[in-house]
């Protein structure tokens, strides 16, 4: 029986912090598996490095359900998305591992083709309107279906979302950045905005955008309905989701389809959300929901209940995430939609990856497992360094959701 020999918790920084776990067997075998938490990186890979590891040595890397059991449980301490993405790092690696034993892509091992390729959605951003049309119509040209769009609110400098240079990456700071945040200067600004897309573009493109869970239920109820003469693809955490009750109140005012998830780390923090339907996308990810073993628990309640995914796949989702959010997602019998953010160009020089864009979807390589390889000597070029992402202030000084 092969055993695990070796799990390496390696940092690298090529354009942003990623964390990556690599799992060794006695045959040779390495699989990996991304442990990036934005902001919080460190604290996962102790995290992996001094509780986890340590514990992985000897074990079984066939037995991918058995492990996932012996670290959630074994913790005593649920959930959280430290130790989620801990467990998702473990989980993906042996995943990655699986596939390469049997020779097989993950997408095979996970129940084959459902779909040719997934699609994605841009990310369109301007400091203003007239810039933001200009990159929407720059997402078209790349071949996009569905682009996600959103622009600095007028009079507050700095405003989510807002993309500085080629790639978009709000973790830009050795300390958090304090925004203004003022949320009546939003809600005056964001359905024009939007409409002057729709203006300038049509309805034949899925639009997408992101509250960035800035407003209260009322707030978003009253957004939602404006939003719904624009037909939104999706309207993105709307909320806070720590009540998931509070989005009884949005559903009962408005269609626009709602899209939550990506903060969330288990299928107890969506059951609600979920199983009563108050949302039409689930957005949590392979490296902060308990990696694939877990996530397909997830989308398989959300298919009972006619959600679809809608996976979180920002920057700070490395292409080892990425790889595996495909895999799974090609599989899916409710696949929504993927989100996809290019990489740094130093980014894919560490990790090499098979999953390849075309026309506005993405597919994975026929390489067994994952199909993405790390490359320790130019990773050791990218020294980490702690990054964090904004905070958000209101005008009178309190702090808001960013
Ligand atoms: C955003 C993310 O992509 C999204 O939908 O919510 O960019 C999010 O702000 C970052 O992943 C936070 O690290
Ligand atoms: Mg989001």
């Amino acid at each position: 029986m092969s055993t695990i020999t070796n799990a390496e918790v390696l940092l690298t920084s090529p354009g942003r912090n990623y964390v990556t776990l690599r799992i060794t067997t006695s045959d040779g075998v390495t699989g990996i598996g991304d442990a990036t938490l934005n902001g919080r990186e460190l604290a996962v890979a102790s995290y992996l490095r001094d509780h986890v590891a340590p514990l992985l040595i000897g074990r079984d890397p066939a037995r991918i359900e058995d492990t996932w059991q012996y670290l959630y449980r074994g913790a005593y301490w649920r959930r959280g998305p430290v130790t989620m993405t801990a467990v998702a790092a473990v989980d993906v690696a042996l995943w990655d591992i699986k596939g390469k034993v049997a020779g097989l892509p993950l997408v095979d091992l996970l129940g084959g083709r459902s779909r040719e390729q997934v699609m994605v959605y841009g990310h369109a951003s301007g400091s203003d309107v007239p810039s933001l049309l200009e990159d929407v119509a720059r997402f078209q040209a790349k071949g996009y279906q569905a682009i996600r769009a959103q622009a600095a609110v007028p009079g507050l400098a700095g405003s989510y979302g807002v993309r500085k240079g080629e790639i978009y990456e709000p973790a830009a700071t050795s300390l958090p950045d304090e925004q203004p945040w003022d949320t009546r200067a939003y809600l005056r600004f964001a359905p024009d905005c939007l409409r002057a897309v729709r203006e300038e573009f049509g309805f034949d493109f899925h639009l997408l955008h992101d509250v960035h869970h800035r407003l209260t239920p009322t707030e978003a109820a009253r957004l939602g309905k404006q939003f719904e003469e624009l037909d939104l693809f999706w309207m993105e955490d709307p909320t806070p989701v720590e009540d998931q009750s509070s989005f009884r109140f949005i559903r009962q005012h408005t269609t626009t389809p709602l899209a939550v998830g990506e903060v969330l780390s288990s299928i107890w923090d969506v059951q609600q959300l979920i199983t009563e339907r108050l949302i039409d996308y689930v957005r949590t990810s392979v490296v902060h929901a308990g990696g694939i073993t877990h996530l397909r628990r997830i989308f398989d309640l959300a298919a009972l209940h006619q959600v679809r995914t809608g996976s979180h796949g920002a920057t700070d989702l490395s292409p080892v995430s990425l790889a595996a959010a495909v895999h799974l997602d090609l599989t899916v019998p409710n696949f929504g939609i993927q989100e996809y953010m290019e990489f740094a160009p130093e980014t894919t020089e560490v990790f090499r990856t098979g999953t390849t864009f075309t026309r506005g979807s993405l597919d994975v390589s026929a390489a067994p497992g994952l199909g993405v390889e790390y490359d320790d000597e130019v990773a050791a070029k990218f020294p980490y360094e702690p990054r964090y992402l904004p905070v958000a202030r209101r005008l009178d000084g309190s702090v808001h959701d960013w």
